[in-house]
């Protein structure tokens, strides 16, 4: 639900822009994955290396621009969480 992708998408929003960048989103999993997952904030399988993390940008990335919206972003995460 749109709450929980707001809860995570807050905190791979490192410089609090409101967008996500390709590296926030890799440099953002890898420092706080682990404990978004242990909170369940996060699929487990979502933790991963950069090519995961990558990959995840692109999917989301409806536009191919360079950077991630909300609505993007909840989109992805609501249809691929199953939260
Ligand atoms: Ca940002
Ligand atoms: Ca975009």
């Amino acid at each position: 639900m749109s709450e929980k992708a707001r809860k995570l998408f807050d905190a791979l929003d490192l410089n609090s822009d409101g967008v996500l960048t390709r590296v926030e989103v890799i440099t953002a999993l890898r420092s706080k994955g682990p404990t978004l997952a242990a909170q369940g904030d996060l699929p487990f399988w979502a933790v991963g290396d950069v090519d995961t993390s990558s990959a995840l940008f692109d999917r989301a990335n409806a536009d191919g621009d360079d950077v991630l919206t909300f609505e993007e972003f909840e989109r992805e995460v609501d249809r691929r969480f199953g939260w």
